[in-house]
């Protein structure tokens, strides 16, 4: 049939209001609950309108992953929808990923119908009832700004201007909204529109000038001082900031565990991705967006060394307990403060900078030399090792290549230059993310390689089927290598750590850690990829070139590189 619909529904209002937000992608796993939804879609289609673009996700954490992906790289947010209640606990791994790591992504689930009868989308098959919850949201409420059922069909655009507007206001997060289907299917008499334009958010949150010109004080009398960072990086613009000031002032820059790129390893200033040993001699600690800047039960620094702590939510209120001391807490962006942090330090000289610039560049100097002699003897081996699968990827990755680590990434052996360059799971470690990631960093910014690196571990966590499948149908190739030791190395140095004198120990700590692998080149060839496995690490460079070559023609391409421990 030809003509169009006669009557307008809520579900059309829901997609032009994501629409008004900028919103390019519903990542979906559809369910009964999508009809009102897919209708919309359809009716878009027919007239052009312009709406998200729907694409099917065949597993929850990877849907949410990719929209994790899309937002890192491009700071827009997105949004997926999932299938009631079910569908739903799927991607709570991946929200706790997001959540932690300030992702606004709009999570939304439909919601089984309320009624048994007598409305349009009432209840009509069996899983109707049993998918009812007392309170759906109640099972990701923890890990959420906002959450929120639609109630009525005139209320869809408000809804989402008061789910965005609340992700996007410092500090940012993911929201969840619930739809019912009978809502979506409403019929609406007048359209309702974004109020997006007149919804002006508030500002993030910048320091006060006396913390500032506290913090300068300390800085130009430092004499070891110590720049600890987590998510810093998090704005492209952040990293650049920090590299003029870091050389400026001569302050060694620990990204630790990083999340982003927050200086580059070619920075004599970069000194490594662990607070010792400088952390040991430090009097001065500025941790920016460090959720732990140390571990305390490890490492700690000197009693004495001032401490300061920035960030948009230094103490980290979302998280149960921490307890890192702090001298002068700085609620604002990174941004903000290392921009005022150069105005004020303008012309001011420091009292040991020239001497700790000669000191932190013969360190750096004699680091990269460990780093390259660890690597390259690696590569004479007859094993491959971390290092050496790193150092290799020297020769694939470019200025414009994005990095996506799930642990496994060392910018030690692989130096990368450009802020926005490197992406890494999140704080929360919920496994699963990186291949996922990858597909919607890919998404976001089709001309550029996109590299992730992960463990073998993580690499089945984030259900590989459904996220080649994703990257071969939707045409988004990206390189997979993994290093893989066949083992949940995390499992077992934890066993070992713990129980170093243990019975566990006499079996190395390989119990439940053991994890033999399968040919994991053989999954994406399954999905017309490019799949090598190399056990030779003589054979590494030229399989990585190979798989890129294939990604830069279109094909993805996995490296299953065979290191054992
Ligand atoms: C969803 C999820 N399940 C379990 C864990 C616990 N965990 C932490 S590290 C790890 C092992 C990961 O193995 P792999 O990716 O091969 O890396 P490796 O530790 O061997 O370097 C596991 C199971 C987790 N972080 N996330």
């Amino acid at each position: 049939m030809d003509s169009a619909p006669q009557t307008r529904i809520a579900a059309e209002d829901y997609l032009d209001a994501l629409a008004a937000h900028g919103i390019d992608h519903l990542f979906c796993n559809p369910g009964t609950d999508f009809a009102p939804i897919v209708e919309a879609f359809a009716r878009a289609a027919r007239t052009n309108h312009k709406v998200p673009r729907p694409m099917v996700v065949p597993h929850e954490n990877a849907a949410l992953s990719m929209a994790h992906g899309y937002t890192m790289v491009t700071g827009r947010p997105q949004a997926v929808m999932l299938h009631t209640n079910v569908g739903t606990a799927n991607s709570i791994n991946m929200l706790i990923d997001a959540s932690r790591d300030r992702i606004p992504v709009l999570l939304t689930s439909g919601r089984t119908p309320f009624t048994e009868r007598g409305a349009d989308g009432s209840r009509s098959v069996y899983i109707h009832w049993a998918q009812e919850m007392y309170d759906q949201a109640g099972m990701l409420r923890e890990m959420v700004k906002w959450d929120y059922e639609m109630k009525r069909g005139d209320q869809a655009a408000t809804v989402v201007d008061r789910a965005l507007e609340l992700a996007m206001a410092s500090p940012k997060g993911p929201v969840y909204l619930s739809l019912p289907r009978e809502v979506l299917g409403e019929v609406v008499n007048t359209p309702t529109e974004s109020a997006h334009a007149r919804r002006a958010g508030p500002r993030a949150p910048v320091p006060s000038a006396p913390d500032v010109e506290r913090l300068a004080d300390w800085i130009a009398n430092a004499r070891a001082p110590v720049v600890i960072t987590g998510l810093l990086g998090q704005d492209p613009r952040d990293a650049v900031v920090l590299a003029r000031l870091a050389e400026r002032w001569a302050l060694p820059v620990i990204p630790f565990n990083t999340r982003y790129f927050a200086i580059s390893a070619n920075s004599p200033m970069f000194q490594g991705s662990s607070p010792r040993p400088l952390l040991d001699d430090a009097d001065l600690v500025i941790v920016i967006e460090s959720d732990v800047p140390w571990i305390p039960s490890k490492e700690e620094p000197p009693v004495g060394a001032r401490i300061a702590q920035i960030g948009e939510d230094p103490l980290y209120g979302r998280y149960p307990m921490r307890s890192f001391p702090s001298d002068l807490t700085i609620t604002a962006t990174s941004l903000s403060v290392l921009e005022a942090l150069e105005q004020m330090l303008e012309g001011r000289v420091g009292a040991h900078v020239e001497e700790r610039r000669a000191r932190l560049t013969a360190r750096s100097a004699e680091l990269h030399q460990q780093w390259r002699s660890e690597a390259e003897q690696g590569g004479r081996g007859n094993k491959n090792t971390l290092a050496w699968l790193n150092y290799c990827l020297r020769e694939v990755v470019d200025k414009d290549t994005i990095v996506i680590s799930e642990y496994s990434f060392r910018q030690e052996y692989c130096p990368l230059e450009a802020p926005g360059s490197l992406f890494a799971v999140s704080a929360a470690g919920g496994l699963g993310w990186g291949l996922g990631a990858s597909l919607g960093a890919k998404l976001a910014s089709p001309d550029r390689l996109v590299v992730s690196v992960l463990g073998d571990g993580a690499y089945m966590f984030a259900n590989p089927t459904a996220c080649h499948y994703v990257a071969q149908m939707q045409n988004l190739p990206v390189l997979t290598v993994i290093y893989n030791n066949a083992l949940y190395g995390a499992v077992r140095r934890a066993t070992l750590d713990m129980y170093d004198k243990g019975v566990a120990a006499q079996d190395d700590g390989r119990l439940l850690a053991d994890l033999p692998a399968p040919s994991f080149e053989k999954i994406v060839a399954a999905h017309d990829g490019h799949g090598e496995r190399v056990e030779h690490p003589a054979d590494l460079p030229a399989a990585l070139q190979r798989a890129a070559a294939a990604v830069r023609a279109g094909q993805q391409a996995l490296v299953n590189v065979i290191c054992p421990p």
